[in-house]
């Protein structure tokens, strides 16, 4: 007896949770008219092998960003080699969902094969070998999409922390100038796709000061630069939402749009160091490191709804401004986060658990949104 009323009290909350949810606007609703909402993609979830997930794909989101299969290794992994097969899968499951299609990404130190940057004998290439190689890609990826792929991350990632321009090969062979170069060939081959660049820990005072001081000279010699893509890799509690907030308004004064490209939240330790995403970084694992392994603590899960509720709070007060926020990601289960900084981690980073089912968190983004948004 006791069992059965146990049953229906359990059924009843059951459905109830269930109707609620499904009462609840999507991401994409939620932030209508503010900005759009969008997830990194993986090639199992641009190929619908796993419904449930494909199912929120195209319920919660209105944009998408290529994780990795657009990256040059992917695309162009040898000199007169280029294999589209994964990127145009990517392309064709955003045009049949109507999504605003990102291109991730042209220009970076990371993810791109040594023969890019060496000749036969394994020596350095000339600059203007490099430039040649550097607009045949651009030409050759952007122009096979051109009009479907809407927005390019034209370069990612080129300033160290302190501001300066990092040492990549790019910057070695080429110079300084390699930066407005890509961004006029990537106008040339489609002068009608927004062009960003995309780069972490813009929060932080130098880094956005030279981020800045970019923007404004690629202005100054009218590259078509329409935004900037602040990646919002954070943690629970770094950077401050008054870091983000003054980043924004910042972008926003040099007539840029500001989109968060990269979002999602940490809920690990920090073996040494505030959060970054810096790719080069590669730590040893260590159990103390890894303490949410069998499940995320309520305490904390509250901890993630509160942060993600302020940053969209946060976000939606500049609503246009920031005209896009995608995370990187789905679902907990793929995230990058379990294995970076430290290998073979459980982290909690999005709003999906790892049944894709919505977490605390997502209730409260949806709560975050303004009243007059959807
Ligand atoms: O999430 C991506 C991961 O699957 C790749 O292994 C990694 C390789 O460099 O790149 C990750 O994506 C990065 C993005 O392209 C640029 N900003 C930082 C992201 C996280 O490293």
């Amino acid at each position: 007896m006791r069992a059965t009323v146990f049953a229906i009290i359990v059924l009843a909350f059951g459905f109830q949770t269930e109707a609620n949810a499904q009462q609840q606007p999507t991401l994409k609703e939620a932030y209508k008219g503010c900005f759009l909402v969008g997830a990194a993609l993986n090639p199992s979830q641009f190929s619908g092998r796993d419904p449930a997930e494909d199912a929120l794909i195209k319920a919660q989101f209105n944009t998408i960003s290529p994780e990795n299969v657009l990256k040059w290794e992917i695309v162009h992994p040898r000199l007169d080699t280029y294999d589209f097969s994964l990127a145009d899968k990517y392309v064709e499951f955003g045009q049949q969902n109507h999504m605003f299609i990102i291109g991730h990404n042209l220009v970076w130190h990371s993810q791109v094969p040594k023969w890019v940057f060496e000749d036969e004998k394994g020596a350095p290439v000339t600059r203007d070998v490099l430039l040649a190689r550097m607009r045949d890609h651009i030409s050759k990826v952007v122009g096979r999409y051109k009009g479907r792929i809407s927005g390019w991350d034209v370069v990612n990632e080129a300033l160290n922390d302190d501001g300066t321009l990092r040492p990549s090969a790019w910057k070695k062979i080429i110079g300084d100038d390699y930066i407005e170069i890509a961004f006029r060939y990537a106008h040339e081959a489609d002068p009608q796709a927004e062009l960003y660049y995309n780069d972490y820990s813009l929060e932080n005072e130098a880094k956005r000061k030279g981020a800045l001081e970019l923007v404004k000279r690629l202005k100054a010699k009218g590259i078509a630069i329409i935004g900037v893509g602040t990646q919002g890799h954070f943690s629970l509690d770094s950077p401050t939402t008054n870091q983000v907030d003054s980043t924004i308004v910042e972008f926003g004064k040099l007539g840029v749009k500001v989109m968060i490209t990269e979002l999602d939240v940490d809920v690990l330790p920090w073996p040494a160091g505030g959060p970054t995403a810096d790719v080069s970084l590669n730590m040893a694992s260590d159990p103390k490191l890894n303490p949410y392994a069998s499940g995320l603590p309520d305490a904390v899960q509250q901890q993630l709804s509160k942060r993600y509720a302020d940053l969209f709070v946060t976000f939606a007060k500049h609503c246009g401004l920031v005209s896009r926020v995608t995370f990187w990601g789905v679902t907990d289960k793929e995230s990058w986060k379990n294995n970076w900084p430290v290998r073979g981690r459980t982290d909690y980073p999005l709003l999906f658990n790892r049944d894709a089912q919505p977490k605390p968190a997502f209730g409260a983004v949806i709560q975050a949104a303004p009243k007059s948004a959807s």
